[in-house]
């Protein structure tokens, strides 16, 4: 990329699964530069797949830390190779991938302090880590530290309540107990822990940069509605640990100016600030634009719903963390495996291979489908856990199959009734003005928005987000620079791309999915309880 002409900006970092990416924004949120550097392609010394090591048992899934501070050192130097104006840089601020820890070795803050600008960081780092594979958040190893911390903390739902999620493999207070029951030593000589976020918000300070209350959310460890460390799961996962997490903040809080080493190497200006890093999600939520009462509804692989909350009631399904632009309030995360997956799947079997064939079936049948529903599971559902294909014909009979254009509306019509049932079961309510913000492969078709549009009763508006946490970091990066709290995130964002409205409602849509949300709920609940079997 051609050096850009010079303009006061704020920078976006994502520190991601496979990458390491910046967004240069100005301050009429226009994005100006760009520039990655993808793990296996550019470090392939570290021999990752997709940014990770997955070890032996198939379980453990780690990615090492010097990885991600070589890569920050090459996106520096290309972007100083290009020409970029590092003076004109006023703050940043960055998304780290959620739930991996860094452990730094005693004595580590001392070098962080004292980086020579005459060496690279990798350089410099190379003895700072006590844990050189840092545990990322696709691993699974860690559900005995589950049990014993759910058990410790009154079970499942209790912990739930004060963390806002039950106890989940990912989440870092199971892998910090994990590493301080199978490597003690290690976690004795581990003076600081982060999260992916803070540590690479700690490279920028030059000293540890304290964990935000949005990615806290993320560790089964910070009670989310005082937004302080649990004793109790402190004290369930690992001695000292309050010490070795230092104290949360804010995610808009300015934590400080950049280390003098970023100044003298690369030219920064001495007064550029760093706003706290925090999750890609919560990155995500603000690069979107997402406002009290809106829903974000990324269509791919597998969906994702992300809802912005007012009272959260956290339950054994989803995750509640803390919202990153405004900390009165909440953001929820849910997970949907079987997205896309059985949408091909439908549409190999019932449209002729054909989107067009399957467009054509959602046009040419009614909202509420006859009163036939269907529940499509080919793989074993996170939210909520069925697997299996169920057809449920308008008596409440289950039938073994539908005509085919009825088998790609119930699909349709399912997947998004689950997504509202789930939402609202964690306190998410639409609101008159409630936007849907829709993303990913599915968010191309019109006729699959206008089903979405019908079954929540809200607008549907398309969004690009391949970049939203490096964005969503800048916005957030001039948020923190704003007056604080006091000032709305939506007021910093106003003057950026606005989603494009795709679909609305159409007349009488409410009164049919009323009805058949409430017919649908009872029979997922049915399903569950046959396939639990009545011993639970
Ligand atoms: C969220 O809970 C997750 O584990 C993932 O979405 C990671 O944040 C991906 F980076």
């Amino acid at each position: 990329m051609a050096a850009p002409a010079a303009r006061r900006c704020c920078l976006g970092w994502d520190f991601s699964t496979q990458q390491v990416k910046v967004v240069a924004v100005d301050s009429n949120l226009n994005v100006f530069y760009e520039k990655s550097v993808q793990f296996d392609r550019d470090v392939p010394e570290f021999g990752t797949q997709g940014g990770v090591h997955v070890h032996e048992d198939g379980l453990t899934v780690t990615s090492p830390v010097l990885m991600w501070v070589q890569a920050l050192d090459i996106v520096l130097k290309t972007m100083k190779a290009s020409g970029f104006d590092f003076s004109q840089v006023i703050a940043l601020s960055g998304a780290g991938q959620q739930h991996g820890s860094v452990y730094w070795k005693a004595g580590a803050s001392r070098t962080l302090a004292s980086l020579s600008p005459d060496l690279l960081l990798r350089q410099q780092l190379e003895a700072c880590f006590s844990v050189g594979d840092s545990p990322v958040w696709m691993d699974s190893s860690s559900t005995e530290q589950c049990r014993q911390l759910e058990a410790a903390t009154g079970g499942a739902q209790a912990l739930s309540r004060l963390t806002g999620s039950r106890a989940y493999e990912r989440f870092t207070g199971n892998q910090i107990a994990k590493i301080y029951q199978q490597n003690p030593e290690a976690y004795s000589h581990t003076e600081r822990i982060s999260l992916v976020s803070s540590f690479a918000a700690s490279l920028f300070l030059g000293s540890y940069c304290p964990i935000d209350y949005s990615d806290g959310s993320g560790m089964n460890l910070l009670q989310i509605h005082d937004k302080a460390w649990s004793p109790a799961c402190l004290h369930a996962c690992a001695p000292h640990l309050e010490d070795k997490l230092g104290q949360p903040v804010p995610s808009h809080a300015v934590v400080g100016a950049i280390s003098p080493y970023y100044v003298q190497r690369y030219g920064f200006h001495p007064e550029c600030k760093v706003v706290a890093f925090t999750g890609d999600n919560p990155a995500s939520l603000a690069g979107m634009q997402l406002a009290e009462g809106d829903i974000a509804v990324s269509l791919g692989t597998s969906d994702t719903l992300f809802l912005w909350l007012q009272e959260p009631r956290p339950s054994l399904e989803g995750h509640i963390f803390c919202n990153p632009v405004d900390p009165q309030h909440y953001m929820a995360l849910l997970c949907f495996k079987n997205g896309s997956l059985m949408r091909e799947r439908i549409r190999d079997e019932s449209a002729f291979c054909s989107w067009d064939e399957f467009s054509k079936a959602l046009r040419t049948t009614e909202m509420g489908n006859g009163g036939n529903l269907g529940f499509y599971f080919d793989v074993m559902e996170i939210t909520p856990e069925i697997v299996g294909r169920h057809r449920f014909n308008a008596e409440g009979q289950e039938v073994s199959a539908f005509p085919r254009d009825v088998e790609i509306r119930a699909l349709i019509e399912g997947q998004f009734m689950a997504k509202r049932i789930h939402a609202e079961g964690l306190g998410y309510r639409v609101m008159s003005k409630t936007k849907i913000l829709a993303t990913g492969g599915a968010s191309h078709n019109r006729d699959i928005l206008q089903v979405l549009a019908d079954v929540f009763g809200a607008p549907v508006y398309v969004t690009d987000t391949a970049n939203s946490a490096c964005v969503g970091s800048a916005y957030r990066a001039f948020h923190g620079l704003a007056t604080g709290p006091d000032a709305p995130f939506a007021e910093i964002v106003k003057l950026a791309p606005r989603p494009r409205l795709a679909a609305t409602p159409a007349p009488g849509a409410a009164q049919v999915y009323e009805a058949l949300l409430l017919r649908y709920a009872k029979l997922e609940q049915r399903i569950l309880s046959q396939t639990r079997g009545p011993s639970e």
